[in-house]
């Protein structure tokens, strides 16, 4: 006895279904982006991770939106005006509208699910032996703040830089983030770090390095007429080359003055 028809359309839709989560988990699985697609490369130890998950999650929805547009062209098409044709209303299909309001919805909760614990790991929990470091937006700059001689952050001795962040590699940092005037959003696209510096709020974020290097800070939110210059630099060094360099920040007549200015003004 032959199949009822809606069985086999059933079976067609199964089918179309599992072969699109193949094609979709399938270069994300193998971690592949099209040559145009490459990211930056990753240098903090979370970059990896971060990558992944946006690969994974790049894959399924140009996938989706592949399909979708080459139906609407096809439908489009299929469906254009001719003559002696008549439009017919049509309320819709129930079942096919729920099927699409769940496939989605499980894939939600899957990727949701996934990253879970990596951004437990980097938005949530601080690591400990960290260095602490403040950094307040303001149009068009980053200051950023290092606990002088004494180790002590928020303190007279405290080194006070212009769009200039030193660390050393390998130890992580948190920063507590800040904005003097209008949001701005901290970004280091090498490390997966991106934040907004949100006025009357403080931010903690951490990010690390695996290896020295140069690298820029970049504002990510439009932040005002001059938010295209608002760059900073990152240098990543030894831990040897890190503290001479703070020593000679620290050594920088007027440093103190204004460090202690700046503590009295935030
Ligand atoms: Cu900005």
């Amino acid at each position: 006895m032959p199949l009822p028809q809606s069985v086999v359309a059933g079976r067609k839709t199964f089918r179309a279904w599992l072969l699109f989560l193949a094609l979709a988990a399938l270069p994300a699985a193998g971690g592949a982006l099209p040559f145009w697609l490459r990211l930056p490369e990753g240098v903090s130890s979370y970059s990896g991770r971060i990558d992944t998950l946006f690969r994974l999650i790049l894959w399924i929805t140009g996938i989706i939106f592949v399909v979708v547009e080459a139906l609407l062209l096809f439908f489009l098409f299929r469906y254009r005006r001719r003559e002696g044709r008549r439009a017919h209303y049509t309320h819709g299909n129930n079942r096919l509208e729920v099927i699409w309001t769940i496939i989605p919805a499980v894939i939600c909760v899957i990727l949701a699910l996934l990253s879970r614990r990596s951004w437990a790991e980097i938005k949530q929990q601080m690591p400990k032996d960290a260095m602490p470091i403040e950094i307040v937006g303001e149009q068009f700059a980053w200051n950023i703040r290092y606990a002088g001689p004494d180790g002590k952050l928020g303190t007279a001795d405290d080194v006070v830089t212009l769009n200039q962040l030193h660390f050393p590699v390998g130890r992580p940092v948190v920063a507590t983030l800040r904005s003097k005037d209008v949001i701005h959003s901290f970004f280091l696209p090498e490390f997966r770090v991106k934040q907004d510096a949100v006025p009357g709020m403080s931010t903690r974020i951490w990010f690390d390095a695996m290896r020295v290097g140069h690298w820029e800070i970049a504002c990510a939110e439009l932040c005002g007429l001059g938010h295209y210059r608002m760059k900073g630099f990152v240098t990543v060094e030894t831990p040897e080359e890190f503290e001479k360099w703070l020593a000679e920040q620290a050594a920088q007549p007027g440093q103190a003055a204004s460090a202690a200015q700046e503590k009295q003004g935030s």
